[in-house]
């Protein structure tokens, strides 16, 4: 495979940005290879820069659902450029937005725009601090909310004790106020909140996890945690920044019937374009500046090019509902090709597939938990990874991350990726 524009471009890059991208997981490290420099998408597909061609099911990690450069979208942000990039105060276009996410996810009655996930998350977290007037998180290992300085740690050596940075630069004491618990483990939850009675401020959790690869909630274990936070005075936040729009218009809380306290939304809710979403119940919300003293601002937050991206994109959801029966039905015809080749070939292979998403774990146990996934064999995984490169797919550079179903994603193309799993 010719990648000789890339590999240029990615030598200058590497002088330039750090690592020669501008997020660590595009760099290929886990993979052994040089990253491919990308010129354009359309539809499924997407092509390098030395004009080779893949059916992508990275999907810029997620927002893609409805396939690059769909028209209809495409044509909302244009006639939006025309009106003016952005002004700095509200629009119009916020309240369509903001509208369509309570018509989708009722759980979110009041909502607050953003640039990212990791700003989402942030925010939403800031809320429920300010809300409860407590200072402890809960959150889960393998979990990934954004690099927020407070969400980017590891549990403590004793792992009911504080938590430690997992990241440079992160000092210890905003480690201290961030519990890690185990992913479908209601006892590390349990001993958790005995052992910090009255000041835990929240759980997040992504309520189906992807950034492990995928790891679905075992039954009962979300429904546990909406109920030990009510029963502790904690709120519920589901991070719903890859499940949502996703999983369904009304994401994951919909498709397991849990009502979290508050919810952040990215990807799908931006269409592609730099927007997030942190919302949820009325009273919480009325915290936040100017109404409340939680400060939380944006200079692009909600602008009009972003949010026409939206709102076009979600009405092209509601517009075609049979989308999501549609790419589940694919999703689940990958998992079976998967499961095939594992079964044909003896190799140790977990595949876990929800709606849309799904993950091959390069392992012989189930995964079901962030021990599972660990366990998984990532030199089988980037050579798995490089096979499916070379034969025209594009699929996550990472074992730990989501492979995604979009709309534009045809039967053929499909057919196309189960032949090349099976034979790989
Ligand atoms: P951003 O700040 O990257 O927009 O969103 C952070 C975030 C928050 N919550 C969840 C559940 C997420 O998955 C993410 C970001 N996802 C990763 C991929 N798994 C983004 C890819 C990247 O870091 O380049």
């Amino acid at each position: 495979m010719n990648t000789r524009k890339s590999d240029e471009l990615y030598k200058v890059a590497k002088d330039l940005m750090p690592g020669g991208v501008n997020s660590p997981v595009r760099a290929f490290g886990s993979v052994g290879r040089n990253p491919l420099f990308i010129d354009h998408g359309k539809g499924d597909r997407i092509y390098d820069v030395d004009g080779n061609g893949y059916i992508d099911y990275v999907c810029s990690w997620g927002p893609g659902i409805l396939g690059h450069a769909h028209p209809e979208v495409i044509e909302a942000v244009v006639k939006a450029c025309y009106d003016g990039l952005t002004f700095g105060a509200p629009t119009g276009k916020e309240n369509q937005l903001a509208a369509l996410i309570r018509e989708c996810i009722p759980s979110m009655e009041m909502v607050r725009m953003v640039n990212s996930g990791t700003e989402a998350t942030m925010s939403a977290i800031r809320a429920a601090r300010g809300y409860t007037g407590r200072d402890k998180i809960i959150k889960f290992k393998g979990c990934y909310h954004g690099h927020s300085d407070g969400l980017l740690v590891q549990a403590g050596s004793a792992a009911l004790t504080q938590s430690v940075p997992d990241s440079g630069g992160v000092p210890a004491s905003y480690a201290q106020q961030t519990l890690v618990a185990l992913f479908n483990d209601e006892d590390s939850v349990r001993e958790l909140f005995e052992n910090n009675k009255d000041e835990i401020a929240a759980i997040i959790v992504e309520p189906v996890a992807a950034n492990m690869g995928v790891v679905l909630p075992q039954d009962g274990f979300l429904t546990f945690l909406r109920d030990i936070t009510s029963d502790n005075g904690a709120l519920l936040i589901f991070d719903e920044v890859i499940t949502g729009f996703r999983l369904g218009l009304g994401g994951a809380q919909e498709w397991f019937g849990i009502k979290p306290d508050l919810t952040t939304l990215g990807k799908i809710v931006g269409g592609g374009m730099p927007m997030a979403v942190y919302g949820g119940r009325r009273d919480i919300m009325e915290k936040v500046a100017p109404v409340g003293k939680v400060y939380q601002a944006g200079t692009l937050s909600g602008n009009p090019v972003a949010t026409s991206a939206g709102i076009r994109t979600i009405e092209l959801l509601q517009s075609d509902p049979g989308i999501y029966t549609r790419i589940e039905e694919r999703a689940k015809r990958l998992a079976a090709a998967f499961r095939e080749y594992a079964k044909k070939t003896g190799t140790p292979l977990h595949v876990n597939q929800i709606g849309s998403l799904l993950s091959a774990f390069f392992t012989g146990q189930d995964v079901h938990d962030y021990a599972g996934a660990v366990s998984s064999d990532t030199d089988a995984y980037a050579k798995y990874f490089n096979r499916m490169l070379e034969s025209g797919i594009y699929v996550a550079p990472s074992q730990f991350e989501a492979m995604f179903v979009s709309n534009a994603h045809t039967e053929e193309d499909i057919d196309t990726t189960i032949n090349v799993i099976l034979n790989q």
